[in-house]
């Protein structure tokens, strides 16, 4: 059996032991989080806060408590320069001598929290000693991975080779229940909010229109972790495109502490993972809390929309 601890073992020697430390003390972070998750109605724990977050959204307790579990961690860690969080307005400084920013959802989907329905925690670790660091491309990080809670609690975590799955026994344990997952590279099925059908770019109606037609299926979740954890496990699209009413706001998902750590990961499983016709991890980051387009999933059909956004792009008028 691979336990969390025992993979961590095997990357001694490929990462630095501060590292190492880090994503224990990560790991031990969603440990927390899945417990609280369990019973939060029972302590009191659901509904809404008063207070409203950078991105103009109302913070529930479990954001909040999640956010300071994952900066706890982070505190816990000798190597962390910086945390960067959806749930801060700017860089938190953690240790001078740090050479690892982590960049985090603490509780992604979480308007999901008080129907019972999967949420989770994105994290991507960057090298970072300066505050300059921090707006990277996402192909300069080292980790990234997301904890999926849901009926099982999971974590899945990339390197940038490989993608592994854990799983949480009742002991606590981190049990190793996928190594070296691959997204199938074609699918029949895409997520997508549908509702906002009448804001989606031309090259996003048209691929839905036609994938309906060929007789596609569709789910959404509403948790991105929810739905990329299904895509990891049997193929699928997932499509969170810019509002073409106000194509600057970037959409609804942040680039560094969702589109990327995502990117990543979906890359790594030999997945792609887009804006419009370029790699996610490609996009140079302007800003904190940047909104990007996002789409990832299946290598052959991602590839496909990024081909139609190059055709779209060609047959715009000089
Ligand atoms: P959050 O980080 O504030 O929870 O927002 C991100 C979530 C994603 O998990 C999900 O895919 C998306 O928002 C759902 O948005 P919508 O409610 O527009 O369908
Ligand atoms: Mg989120």
């Amino acid at each position: 059996m691979t336990t969390f601890e025992t993979y961590l073992d095997s990357l001694k020697g490929t990462l630095d032991d501060g590292l190492v430390a880090l994503l224990g003390n990560i790991a031990d972070a969603t440990r927390r989080i899945s417990d609280t998750l369990r019973t939060s109605s029972l302590s009191g724990l659901s509904g809404a806060t008063d207070v409203v977050n950078v991105q103009g959204e109302t913070q529930k307790p479990l954001d909040i408590l999640s956010n300071d579990i994952m900066l706890d961690a982070c505190k816990a860690s000798a190597a962390v320069s910086f945390a960067v969080s959806e749930e801060l307005d700017s860089e938190v400084p953690v240790h001078a001598d740090g050479k690892y920013a982590v960049i985090f959802d603490p509780l992604d989907g979480s308007s999901n929290l008080d129907v019972n329905v999967t949420v989770g925690t994105i994290f991507s670790v960057v090298p970072a000693t300066s505050s300059a660091d921090l707006l990277q491309t996402g192909r300069s990080q080292i980790v990234a991975g997301f904890a999926a809670y849901g009926p099982q609690t999971c974590l899945v975590i990339t390197t940038g080779k490989g993608v592994q799955i854990f799983t949480l026994d009742d002991s606590g344990t981190y049990v190793m229940t996928a190594s070296d997952v691959k997204i199938v590279p074609e699918t029949k099925e895409f997520a997508i909010n549908a509702a906002r059908r009448a804001s989606w770019d031309d090259v996003v109606a048209r691929y839905i229109e036609q994938s309906i037609d060929a007789g596609y299926n569709m789910r959404w979740v509403g948790s991105m972790v929810a739905d990329a954890y299904r895509i990891f496990n049997r193929g699928g699209v997932f499509l969170y495109p810019a509002d073409r009413h106000k194509p600057t706001s970037g959409g609804r998902l942040r680039l560094l502490y969702e589109g990327n750590p995502m990117g990543l990961l979906v890359e790594a499983a030999g997945g792609a993972a887009i804006v419009g016709d370029i790699g996610i991890l490609d996009v140079k980051p302007t800003a904190l809390h940047q909104r990007v387009p996002v789409i990832f999933g299946s290598r052959v059909e991602v590839n496909k929309i990024a081909g139609a956004y190059t055709a779209a792009k060609v047959a715009e008028p000089a």
